[in-house]
């Protein structure tokens, strides 16, 4: 393609979408959305990999750290029972978000990447012996494989994996087959990060638990996209990172059943996750402390409790709307051009636009896009085995947050136009 003439604009506001989103005003919200880069208006196309901060967040980081700093549940003194307070409260938050049973079913870690960790090696290594089996399926983040596959490797166990279709949809027949008395527990993604697919969880969930198995689902990518309802979905763990969900980093969740973490041995040791200890004996603290070895992120645990009520006052459902709109304008408008093929069609897809040029390796894709200002990813986004799956090394990955606008998708969609003229 030789021309350079843009695509026809959509000519108007995303304020026009039918769902009535007032985006320009939440964009005044995240202080970072002014900026230009190399001399453009920044275009932020990067949100699978991390989200922006609105500026309620990043305040209450200051706050934190201006006015409430102190170790936590161990102090008698003013500060430290405020900041305790501020703790545990965004515990509560977290869990009225997430709908969970009680708040400590909610462990605060690092990550999903932690959290996925922590079940491995605690319930994992417990229920995982010689000869069984742990399922996942063929589109999981390298965080949703390796965790499983050191387990496998300690135990003798063996890592199955349930197959897609071209489109990026799981094998729902194929993915049960796999389901026998070997298996012990489920690992599945609630949203492809490399894909956008969203998983059928609740038949996953339904198709496990009538065979008493477990399922952990990493909703790293589902959370910031979507409403999540632990106990409809009735899943046992689900975990995922503060970061892409418009908190700041160094900071998750995973949610258990509490029966479950009941049973669990510790994960780490130290501070904060016993009751008593001997040279001879140390017993152990109640959920969810048990799992909380060390002064945790306390600023990182308060800063993502303001980013999920300025998603509450927001709403859930309005997001989910408007981002489903803004996709599908991006995947009509992307898939229009010439040259280009999307990676992962599936039906129910959320939040991520994966995509290849004919001829142009999709390095050269994001750095002539990021000279235009559009930040997007490129490479295998940790999950290698999706990409071979598909024969291709890399994609490109526009990945959308509900600050994005349709104009900035047309940014997206000129910028393709751009890097075809030069390769042409
Ligand atoms: N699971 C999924 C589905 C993810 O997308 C990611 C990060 C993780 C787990 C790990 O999360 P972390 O916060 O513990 O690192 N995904 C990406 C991505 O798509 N690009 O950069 C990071």
């Amino acid at each position: 393609m030789t021309t350079a003439a843009k695509l026809p604009s959509t000519g108007s506001s995303a304020r026009a979408f039918a769902t009535g989103f007032d985006v320009e005003k939440i964009r005044r919200d995240f202080p970072i959305l002014a900026r230009d880069v190399r001399g453009k208006k920044l275009v932020y196309l990067d949100n699978a990999a991390t989200s922006q901060k609105p500026r309620v967040v990043i305040d209450a980081l200051s706050r934190y750290y201006e006015l409430e700093n102190a170790n936590i549940h161990r102090g008698v003194h003013f500060l430290s029972e405020l900041a305790t307070a501020e703790h545990e409260r965004a515990r509560q938050t977290v869990q009225q978000f997430i709908n969970a049973a009680d708040a400590k079913e909610i462990v605060f870690v690092r990550g999903t990447t932690e959290a996925i960790n922590l079940v491995a090696q605690t319930y994992g290594r417990v229920h995982v012996g010689a000869g069984d089996e742990v399922l996942i399926t063929a589109m999981e983040h390298h965080s949703n494989i390796v965790p499983w596959q050191l387990l496998c490797e300690e135990k003798g166990a063996k890592l199955r994996v349930a197959p897609i279709n071209d489109d990026g949809e799981l094998l729902l027949e194929e993915f049960a087959k796999l389901l026998t008395s070997r298996t012990k527990i489920v690992a599945v993604a609630h949203v492809s990060n490399a894909l956008g697919t969203v998983n059928p969880l609740r038949q996953i969930i339904q198709l496990a638990h009538q065979k008493n198995i477990p399922v952990l689902v990493d909703g790293a990518q589902a959370v910031p996209h979507m409403k999540v309802d632990v106990q409809t979905l009735d899943c046992d763990f689900y975990a995922f990172s503060s970061h892409k969900m418009f908190g700041p980093t160094g900071m998750g969740v995973l949610y258990g059943k509490a029966s479950l973490l009941e049973a669990m041995p510790p994960y780490q040791g130290g501070g904060e996750m016993i009751s008593s200890v001997t040279f001879e004996k140390t017993t152990y603290n109640k959920l969810p402390f048990k799992f909380e070895a060390g002064t945790p992120n306390i600023a990182g645990a308060i800063a993502m409790g303001a980013a999920i009520e300025y998603l509450n006052a927001i709403g859930m459902s309005k997001i989910a709307a408007y981002e489903h709109e803004l996709l599908e304008h991006a995947t009509r408008k992307v898939s229009a051009i010439p040259g280009v093929r999307l990676i992962g069609t599936a039906k129910e897809k959320a939040g991520v636009l994966s995509f290849v040029i004919e001829g142009i390796h999709p390095h050269d894709v994001g750095t002539i896009l990021d000279q235009e200002g559009v930040a997007i990813r490129t490479g295998h986004h940790c999950a290698q085995p999706i990409m071979d799956r598909f024969g291709i090394p890399a994609t490109a990955r526009a990945s959308f947050a509900f600050y994005n606008t349709k104009e900035e998708v047309d940014a997206l969609a000129n910028g393709i136009l751009k890097v075809q003229e030069v390769f042409a």
